[in-house]
């Protein structure tokens, strides 16, 4: 099996256009993410043949973009691809807590067993905030 050079252009245009788009907004205007748009939603949906799901959080311009609801115990992988570090942090300190790296880093962690609706965000800049629901 020969790797298709095609596959990697897609994933490096895609990075090229969600960079574009997202640009304009100086992140520190605290903006909420309860009214995402819907555009590149369509790009993250993980392919798998295992009953292993990946869910993925990115963190850009200062703001969480993924699921909101995933399963109990779900492994869900935290990708920044800000320069600056941000974590996921949940509001109450317990639930979870990942940390990832400036400039592409990636963090993973397990969502709660328990049901329910947890609020997170980021240790080092107290605007960023997101909401994991379980279910
Ligand atoms: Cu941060």
């Amino acid at each position: 099996m020969r790797q298709n050079p095609k596959a990697m252009m897609v994933i490096v245009a895609a990075a090229a256009l969600i960079a574009v788009s997202g640009c304009g907004s100086p992140g520190t205007d605290g903006y909420g993410a309860s009214s995402s748009p819907p555009s590149g939603a369509s790009s993250s949906a993980p392919q798998s043949g295992t009953a292993t799901i990946t869910i993925t959080i990115t963190i850009k311009d200062f703001g969480y973009q993924g699921p909101v609801s995933v399963s109990p115990g779900a492994k869900i992988t935290v990708k920044n691809q800000d320069a600056q570090a941000h974590t996921v942090t949940s509001d109450d300190g317990k639930a979870f807590d990942a940390a990832a790296d400036g400039g592409g880093g990636t963090a993973t962690f397990t969502a709660p067993t328990t049901p329910g609706s947890y609020p997170y965000h980021c240790a080092y800049h107290s605007n960023m905030h997101g909401t994991l629901v379980v279910k």
